[in-house]
């Protein structure tokens, strides 16, 4: 048996509860089979793979809070510092019913490799907890931010660990939880990215994964002889990731035509409006029926969750998709509509929206695919950006930052499409991105022993 299945069976029978996790790990295993070859006996004497896929640690808590009618509530805390051989532990954090520790593990990992790509130096963790902040007032928002941070303050720090923020975790969240590190901590240090500007936060960190996604995918359309201009894209998801991503895209001369939440699906043919969608999302919290009742053009499609959300965004014709919502969004039936639909690209702007079935259909089709560990990594790059002006006490301009993000993805781009081609799987975008993340993480771990 090789060591690369070896070792996946191990994992497999160390977190068979855990189904995102082993999706991850297998996808990534998979398509690092070349380069462990390559290197068997050292990897193998180095226990390079099972190290990589154990965390370093995996804190879970209580976290126990008072409701607006004065009822203790509990939820289950969670943080993964996942492997930090090139920086501190870096990875946002979850707020949403569905977060358990299979879930964390998978983003965790996920992370390892995509901070590797963006240059900078972060190794990868994530966290969060099943709190569901959906029709939370602002004072339970905040009595539950205060009591997650006051457990897992005891655990980070701005060279040790820097949480951000993920689906559910946004710029208000992140500022209770600075608060109450200070108050504990009795110190004010960068322990926190996507901070607000008046305390830290970098310009551009809101925008940043989104246009990062965006600036990705016009590089891989520039080096397929074609361009944004004209295109028509659809979008999945109504958040952070999402807007900014139609935002950019249209910038770009494409046109986007949809966008979904948890309930459902909007489909307007003439051009999402993105500063409606702004208000509706980022001011009123609402539902997308409130862009729907403001907007003659959309067509509004109500979808219970059971019935995976926004799914029906796959169906409208599109050149590209870009997934911006959750994990296994966009499964092989999804894929399928997009081939015969004629869609040319997919990008993904959330973690792992594609199961492993749908990604391998598209990019056996002719699909450029690229995976959300590349596609999606100006957010913690940024991130990372946020942690250096941090550091020198100094904040850049929205140009600046803009600039340096937008230099990132386009290398990482040339980065991964140059492993792919060096291990002879040239337009195979996963794994190109698996094996350059990994290179940079496997050399610093060797150099530094066996911890
Ligand atoms: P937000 O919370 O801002 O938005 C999430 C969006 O996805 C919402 O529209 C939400 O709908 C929808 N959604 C979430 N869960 C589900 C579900 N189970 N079924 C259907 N729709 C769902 O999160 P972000 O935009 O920040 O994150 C989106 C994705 O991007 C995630 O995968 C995240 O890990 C990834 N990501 C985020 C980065 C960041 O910087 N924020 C960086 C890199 C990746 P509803 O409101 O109804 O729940
Ligand atoms: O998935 C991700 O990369 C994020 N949620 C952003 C993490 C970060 O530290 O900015």
């Amino acid at each position: 048996m090789s060591y690369v299945d070896e070792v996946l069976e191990l994992v497999k029978k160390k977190n068979a509860s855990e189904p995102e996790f082993l999706q991850a790990v297998t996808e990534v295993l998979n398509s690092l089979r070349p380069v462990v070859e390559a290197n068997e006996e050292l990897y193998k004497k180095n226990a390079i793979l099972e190290r990589i896929t154990e965390p370093d640690r995996q804190l879970m808590f209580r976290v126990p809070w008072v409701d607006d009618k004065g009822q203790v509530q509990v939820n289950r805390g969670f943080r993964v510092q996942f492997n930090n051989a090139i920086g501190p532990y870096k990875g946002g954090l979850r707020l949403h019913p569905s977060v358990n520790l299979g879930i964390i593990k998978f983003l965790g990992f996920e992370q390892i490799f995509k901070n590797s790509l963006t240059s900078l130096p972060i190794g990868g963790g994530k966290g969060g907890s099943d709190f569901d902040p959906k029709g939370k007032s602002d004072r339970e928002i905040m009595a539950f931010c205060q009591s997650f941070m006051t457990e897992l303050c005891k655990y980070i720090g701005a060279d040790v660990d820097v949480p951000a923020g993920d689906i559910g975790t946004g710029a208000r969240e992140i500022g209770f939880m600075f608060g109450q590190y200070k108050r504990i901590r009795g110190m004010f240090e960068g322990v926190l990215t996507g901070k607000g500007l008046t305390y830290g936060g970098s310009l551009a960190r809101t925008e940043a994964t989104g246009y990062g996604l965006l600036y990705l995918t016009e590089e891989l359309m520039k080096c397929h002889g074609e361009s944004m201009q004209g295109k028509t894209v659809v979008v999945s998801g109504a958040g952070n990731v999402a807007i900014y991503a139609a935002q950019k895209a249209q910038q770009m001369g494409a046109k986007v035509v949809t966008c979904s939440d948890s309930t459902g699906w909007i489909y307007d043919p003439e051009g999402i409006d993105v500063a409606l969608l702004k208000e509706v999302k980022e001011v009123k919290r609402a539902r997308l029926t409130e862009y729907a009742a403001a907007r003659k053009s959309a067509q509004y499609h109500e979808v219970s969750a059971a019935d995976r959300g926004g799914a029906g965004v796959w169906q409208i014709k599109c050149d590209i998709a870009l997934p911006c919502a959750t994990q296994n969004e966009l499964l092989i039936e999804d894929a399928k509509q997009l081939v015969a639909n004629g869609c040319k690209c997919v990008c993904e702007g959330a973690n792992m929206p594609t199961t492993i079935e749908a990604t391998e259909y598209l990019q056996n089709n002719g699909v450029w695919f690229v995976g959300g560990k590349a596609a999606n990594a100006g957010g913690v790059a940024t991130s990372a950006l946020e942690m250096s002006q941090n550091s020198e006490r100094l904040s850049w301009s929205f140009e600046e930052v803009d600039a340096k993000l937008k230099g990132i993805m386009v290398n990482i781009y040339h980065n991964i499409d140059d492993a792919a081609k060096r291990y002879g799987m040239e337009g195979n975008y996963v794994a190109g991105a698996n094996i350059a993340g990994f290179e940079k993480v496997v050399n610093a771990m060797l150099a530094q022993g066996v911890c």
